[in-house]
């Protein structure tokens, strides 16, 4: 086949369509392909929605699949951390199981556990299947992302609008205007809004009534589009000061209040007290800046309040994400064209109520709080191992993650893995968390499977859906995730994923079998011939290698439809909305001579895991920002060493003096501090920042159980 045709035969010479499963932009890929390996990966022109928009990460990525330092057999422990020997996936598998079984036998399903990273979220089903697994040996301890990124988000559109899956988001295509709390696009690309795009339409949207970034940095969104200054871990005084002004100067939608909304005069009267002044005083955003920004957004017709990352991980993050869910309805915004929206899954029936496990139907072992979709608190997993007592937990797998740069304490972490009686880790590197398994299990990269879009899609704006063939066969012994679970199933004599479980058969359906039904049952499914328009696998395949467009426009309106609370009304009162604000109002204004630590993201890095692409990584190092003014009241300098310490521990860093970030917070980005298998990653500078946040149940924000990684106190000291 001549090198510029195009081809769907994994491995054959010629150019892959595919797609990007970094970021949930997903943007269109061409990967050329010679004597079965990748030669280049460059943007997909024909993409329906990116079309022809890639970054670095994902041109890079060809890099990791054909890394040196990728596990391509099963590795055994046989020594001190990150000490293996190859064995075959045999050996492995028996014994695992074998393992597996003499722990459930003794334990229950209970001291079972499962942790799936970020990159879960971009494969096929596999946190469904993830779970499923977890619960076929009677287990329930999923630990993921959650309560380090969207936990608070996730509770507040459960209490506000009655699921916690289907998110809201802005209508970033047709909005006029924007506010943006907490969130960096421009590095990362969007998140919880699928639109590779986002430059242009945030450019457009600027044009017009304007993008107001509020951020405790001057991050290269801030730069581009309007900067409100703000202090780490305040946005609750902000958020809460334009309801409260919303309503002072009768600005509300009183329309969409009386006829769609229950509680809105107790969100009203409890929010009197919290005045644009006393914001001002807490926030550090003037009491006039609060006022107009509220009145512009209620005069704009079409526009939206988005927060992201930045708003979950402080001490009132369910109360941030409650006030944002709220200033959207009380504005008039949600349901609206260019306004607050939620999206349509492809996969699965569309219009019924999600399953998740609701808010308070179970509760966390560790530190005895209400789970959020009934995934267990991160920030429990070292607890988890060493307390003692009724479903202590004895094996784990963490696949696609890397929670000891993660999550907070890492230190402790670290020192509770090694007391597992199974620690397995499923993943295509040594990872500073899979240097304690008991076993590595080597993983496909995502240019080695098939996958659907099934996921992030649903947050797009101009929704679309591809599926793509696996460009390259997979290297070395390396397999899909699936395979491997089905394969310790099948050991211990349990049924395989998805199979009918009154056959008791091991006869697992294929994963893509299953998406198939799932797409094909699904809103812009073929509903099995009666909708001879509708998508399947199959057809996705045929005629739209580059992903096809699901629905021209999304009608905004129908969001209302997705409001799965008893009265179908957005509930803008509820027990934890008048804790929450009565807790704030509480809180003292403490003057103490501590910094406030936030995070931030890099263009070239993917959380922990990019850093051994030496194209990415090659001018990395990650410094500890601080104001001129905080520098010079302790008399330091940039380039300074400096060492950075809580009560939980202390680490070293670099200070670059920049009035890029506010006063009295300094900030830091995750995931560095490497000693995994990677050779490159190790050589970086950088600390893991984790390792100085507090993973003590106490310190959690204690509704939505989130950690607190984004405004915590430090103290800074020449090193
Ligand atoms: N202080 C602080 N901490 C943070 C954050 C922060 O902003 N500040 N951000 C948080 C956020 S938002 C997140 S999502 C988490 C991320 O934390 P995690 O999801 O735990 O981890 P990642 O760093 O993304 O590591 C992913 C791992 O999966 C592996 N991997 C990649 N693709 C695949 C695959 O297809 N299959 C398998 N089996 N493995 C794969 C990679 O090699 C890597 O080892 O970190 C959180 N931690
Ligand atoms: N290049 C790159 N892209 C990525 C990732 C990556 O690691 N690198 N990670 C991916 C993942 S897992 C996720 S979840 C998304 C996240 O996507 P975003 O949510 O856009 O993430 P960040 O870039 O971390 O932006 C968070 C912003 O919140 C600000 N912030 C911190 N604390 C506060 C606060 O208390 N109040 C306010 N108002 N702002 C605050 C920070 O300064 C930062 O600018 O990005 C994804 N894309
Ligand atoms: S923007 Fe995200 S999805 Fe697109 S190429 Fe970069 S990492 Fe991949
Ligand atoms: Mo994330």
């Amino acid at each position: 086949m001549a090198e510029n045709e195009f081809t769907q035969i994994a491995g054959a010479d010629g150019q892959h369509r595919t797609y990007c499963r970094l970021c949930e932009a997903q943007c269109g890929l061409v990967v050329e392909v010679r004597d079965g390996q990748i030669e280049k990966i460059g943007p997909d022109r024909d993409h329906p929605v990116s079309e022809g928009h890639v970054c670095i990460k994902g041109t890079s990525f060809a890099a990791v699949t054909c890394d040196p330092d990728r596990v391509l057999t099963p590795l055994k422990r046989v020594g001190g951390p990150g000490e293996f020997t190859s064995v075959s996936w045999e050996e492995a598998l028996d014994d695992i199981a074998e393992r597996l079984q003499a722990i459930v036998d003794r334990h229950g399903g209970a001291a079972i556990g499962s942790y799936k990273g970020n990159p879960a979220s971009f494969a096929t089903l596999h946190s469904t299947y993830g779970a499923l697994f977890l619960k076929a040996l009677g287990g329930f301890k999923n630990f993921n992302a959650v309560q380090i990124d969207t936990g608070a988000k996730n509770l507040a559109q459960e209490l506000v609008f009655g699921s916690g899956t289907d998110w809201t988001f802005p209508d970033i295509e047709n909005a006029d205007m924007l506010i943006m709390i907490g969130a960096n696009p421009l590095v990362s690309h969007m998140s919880l809004i699928a639109e590779p795009r986002f430059l242009q339409k945030l450019d457009r949207i600027a044009a017009s009534e304007g993008v107001v970034v509020i951020d405790p940095r001057r991050t290269e969104t801030a730069h581009r589009y309007e900067h409100v200054p703000v202090m780490p871990d305040s946005d609750a005084w902000l958020v809460g000061a334009m309801i409260h002004h919303l309503f002072e100067a009768g600005l509300e939608d009183r329309d969409v209040l009386e006829a769609r909304s229950s509680g809105w005069e107790q969100l009203r009267e409890a929010l009197k007290p919290l005045t644009p002044e006393l914001a001002e005083s807490r926030c550090g955003v003037s009491a006039d800046t609060i006022r107009s920004l509220a009145e512009r957004f209620a005069r704009t017709p079409k526009a939206a309040c988005y927060g992201r990352v930045g708003t979950n991980r402080g001490r009132f993050g369910t109360l941030v994400n409650l006030l944002i869910e709220s200033l959207n309805v009380v504005a008039g915004k949600f349901g609206r064209d260019g306004g607050w929206i939620t999206g349509l899954a492809p996969i699965g029936k569309a219009g019924e109520r999600p399953l998740h496990p609701r808010y308070g139907s179970m509760r966390s072992r560790i530190g005895d709080l209400p789970l959020v979709l009934g995934s267990t608190p991160g920030g429990s997993l070292a607890a988890e191992i060493t307390t003692p007592g009724e479903g202590q937990m004895r094996a784990l797998f963490v696949d696609s993650g890397n929670p000891v740069l993660a999550y907070p304490d890492g230190e402790a972490l670290s020192e509770a893995l090694e007391q597992l009686d199974l620690l397995v880790g499923i993943d295509f590197y040594i990872n500073e968390t899979t240097r304690h398994a008991h076993y590595v299990l080597p993983s496909l990269t995502f240019l080695e499977r098939e996958d659907i879009t099934d996921y992030w899609v649903r947050n797009a704006p101009r929704p679309w859906v591809q599926f793509s063939t696996a460009v390259i066969e997979p290297q070395g012994e390396a397999r899909h995730e699936f395979d491997i679970y089905n394969a310790i199933l099948a050991r211990m004599g349990l049924p395989a994923l998805f199979s009918d479980p009154e056959a008791r058969s091991n006869e697992a359906p294929g994963l893509m079998e299953v998406a198939d039904r799932m797409l094909r049952i699904g809103p812009f499914g073929d509903q099995f011939g009666e909708n001879p328009d509708g998508l399947t696998i199959e057809k996705l395949r045929g005629e739209h290698p580059s992903g096809a467009r699901t629905a021209e426009r999304f009608e905004p309106e129908d969001s209302w439809s997705r409001v799965w609370t008893d009265d179908a009304k957005a509930q803008l009162w509820h027990e934890v909305t008048q804790a929450e604000i009565a807790r704030l109002l509480g809180e003292t204004d403490k003057q103490e001579d501590k910094l406030l630590l936030f995070g931030r993201r890099k263009l070239g890095s993917l959380n922990s895991w990019m850093h051994n692409v030496e194209r990415l990584v090659r001018n990395e190092a990650p410094t500890l920002m601080m104001h001129p003014d905080d520098a010079a009241a302790r008399g330091f300098f940039d380039g300074q060493a400096v060492r950075i310490s809580t009560p939980t521990g202390s680490v070293e860093a670099l200070l670059e003096v920049t009035d890029e970030v506010v006063p009295g917070a300094v900030c830091y980005p995750h995931g560095f501090g490497h000693k995994g298998g990677w050779q490159r990653a190790n050589d970086l500078p950088g600390v893991n920042i984790n390792l100085i946040a507090s993973s003590r149940p106490e310190d959690w924000e204690q509704v939505s159980g989130n950690v607190h990684v984004d405004g915590f106190p430090v103290s800074v000291e020449a090193a």
